[in-house]
C-alpha cells in the first residue's frame, strides 16, 4: 500500500505545500524548565480523573531538549514545511515581561528550520492558557482577549522574522466548548454559556490581533485554524435531518460564520438562544477583518439523530464502516464533500489543510512499525483534497497530524497519531511506514 495521487495532481506541483504538524504542550515536556510558567493543562492534568492514566507533560516528547534531533527528523521526511505551536506560558511571565530564555528556545528552533530550508507554519495559541489567566476567569473573561494581544505582540516582533504563516488560534471549537462547554478539555467547565462566550472572546483576540501580526511579520501570511466534521442525518426523517443541520451549525458554521459573514448563525437565534454569546458593539467587524487564509483540519464525520432533550445526538453509522483506535470513523468522502459545501457558501481565503490524520494501534516489531491503516487513512485523505481542489477549493497545502507520537489530550499517550513512533522510555523515534510512505509521495514530485 501506498500514498499516491493522478500524475497530473496540483498537488505534485511545486505551488503545493507539504509538511507535519505537531503543538507545544503535546511534544515539549520540561514544563517547569526556562521560567515556563503552568498552564491550564498543566493543572488539568494533575486533577485526578481528567486525563487517561494520570497522564501529563512534563515529559511528553521531551522535544524541548531534543528539538535539534526533531529538525532532522522533519527534515529527513522530504516535507516543505513544518506546523508547530508556540507555549504562551514560556514567553512572557503574568506581569507580560518577556521570558528570554523561552523566546530563545523559539528563535533558535526557527532559525534552524529556516536553515534547513523549511518553511514555518506558527500557531500562537494551541490551547495552553497560562493558568494565572484562567484564575481571572480564562477565556470567558473578555479580558484575556487583550492579554493575548500583548503576548502576540511579544512572539511576532521576537520572533516574526523567521515565521512564514501565523495561525492565531488552533481550533477555537476545542479550547473553548471542549474546555467550557463538555468540560472535557482544559480547563473543564461545564456550561453551554460559558462555552460559546469563550469562544466569543477567542475570535475576538483573533480579530483583535490581526493588525498587530501584521505590523510586526510584514512578509508572514496570518490566518486561523478551525476544526471541522461532516454531520450526517441518521435517517432520511426531517427530524434527523434537523438535528444534523443543529449539530453542524454549532460545531462549523458558529466558528466560520463570525470570520467570514460577520454574524453568529441565525438557525441559533430560534432553537438554541442561549448558545449565543454577548457581542459587544463592533466586536463583529474586529472579528470578519480580513485574514491570508483559513486552515482546516479534519479527523472524521458524525451521524446524528433528533434527541427530545438535546436536539441531537451520535450514533454509530448504519453502513459497514471503519474505525482508527480512538473510535474515530474513516469517511474520505466526507472531507471533500464538507470542502466543497464549505466552497458554495462562502467566499473562502485560500485554504490550508492545517492538520488530518489517524491514531492507530501501533506495534513495534524488530524495529519496524507496520502501520498499514495509517497508510489508507491518508491515501484516502489526500485524494479527497485532491477532489476538492478539482471541484475548484483553493486549497495550498496539506500537514499531516502528527510528526510524531504525543500527548493526545484527555487520552494522554495511550492514542498514537504519529508518522514517527516515540519510546516515551528512551525517546527513541523511528520512521514509521506511513512515514515512509509519506516521503515517497513527496519525492514523486517533479
Ligand atoms: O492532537 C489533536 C490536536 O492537538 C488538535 N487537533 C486534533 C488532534 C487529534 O485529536
Amino acid at each position: 500500500m501506498t500514498i499516491s495521487l493522478p500524475t497530473n495532481s496540483k498537488m505534485l506541483t511545486k505551488e503545493f505545500t507539504f509538511g507535519v504538524a505537531t503543538a507545544s504542550f503535546q511534544i515539549e515536556g520540561a514544563t517547569s524548565a526556562d521560567g515556563r510558567l503552568a498552564c491550564i493543562w498543566d493543572t488539568f492534568c494533575a486533577t485526578p480523573g481528567k486525563v487517561l492514566n494520570g497522564d501529563d507533560g512534563s515529559k511528553a516528547c521531551n522535544h524541548y531538549n531534543l528539538w535539534q534531533e526533531d529538525v532532522q527528523l522533519i527534515k529527513s521526511l522530504g516535507v516543505d514545511a513544518y506546523r508547530l505551536s508556540i507555549a504562551w506560558p514560556r514567553l512572557m511571565d503574568e506581569k507580560g515581561q518577556a521570558n528570554e530564555k523561552g523566546i530563545e528556545f523559539y528563535r533558535n528552533l526557527l532559525k534552524s528550520l529556516k536553515a534547513e530550508g523549511l518553511q514555518t507554519f506558527v500557531t500562537l495559541y494551541h490551547w495552553d492558557l497560562p493558568q494565572y489567566l484562567e484564575d481571572r476567569g480564562g477565556w470567558v473573561n473578555r479580558e484575556t482577549a487583550y492579554r493575548f494581544v500583548e503576548y502576540a505582540e511579544l512572539a511576532t516582533k521576537e520572533l516574526g522574522e523567521w515565521v512564514d504563516s501565523w495561525a492565531t488560534f488552533n481550533e477555537p471549537f476545542c479550547a473553548a466548548i471542549l474546555g467550557y462547554e463538555y468540560g472535557i478539555h482544559a480547563p473543564g467547565l461545564t456550561s453551554p454559556k460559558y462555552g460559546r462566550q469563550a469562544a466569543h472572546h477567542i475570535l475576538l483576540a483573533h480579530g483583535l490581533a490581526l493588525p498587530v501580526i501584521r505590523r510586526n511579520s510584514p512578509n508572514s501570511q496570518v490566518g486561523i485554524v478551525l476544526n471541522m466534521n461532516r454531520t450526517y442525518p441518521a435517517s432520511a426523517k426531517s427530524e434527523d435531518q434537523f438535528a444534523a443541520l443543529v449539530r453542524e451549525t454549532l460545531d462549523n458554521q458558529f466558528f466560520i460564520e463570525p470570520l467570514l459573514k460577520a454574524q453568529y448563525p441565525k438557525l441559533l437565534e430560534k432553537v438554541l438562544p442561549d448558545h449565543l454569546p454577548t457581542v459587544l458593539p463592533g466586536d463583529m467587524d474586529i472579528i470578519s477583518r480580513p485574514i491570508d487564509f483559513l486552515g482546516m483540519n479534519f479527523y472524521t464525520c458524525n451521524h446524528n439523530e433528533f434527541d427530545e432533550n438535546t436536539l441531537f445526538k451520535d450514533v454509530k453509522s448504519k453502513q459497514q464502516v471503519e474505525y482508527t483506535d480512538i473510535g474515530w470513523e474513516i469517511a474520505p468522502h466526507a472531507f471533500s464533500e464538507l470542502l466543497i459545501n464549505l466552497n458554495e457558501q462562502y467566499s473562502l481565503p485560500p485554504m490550508f489543510i492545517t492538520e488530518n490524520g489517524a491514531a492507530c494501534a501501533d506495534v513495534m516489531v524488530d524495529g519496524e512499525v507496520n502501520d498499514e491503516q495509517r497508510v489508507r487513512y491518508l491515501n484516502g485523505h489526500i485524494n479527497a483534497v485532491n477532489d476538492a481542489i478539482e471541484a475548484g477549493v483553493d486549497i495550498r497545502g496539506y500537514f499531516a497530524w502528527s510528526l510524531m507520537d504525543n500527548f493526545e489530550w484527555a487520552e494522554g499517550y495511550s492514542k498514537r497519531f504519529g508518522l514517527c513512533y516515540v519510546d516515551y522510555d528512551t525517546q527513541k523515534r523511528t520512521i514509521k511506514r506511513s512515514g515512509k510512505a509519506y516521503k515517497a509521495l513527496l519525492e514523486s514530485r517533479s
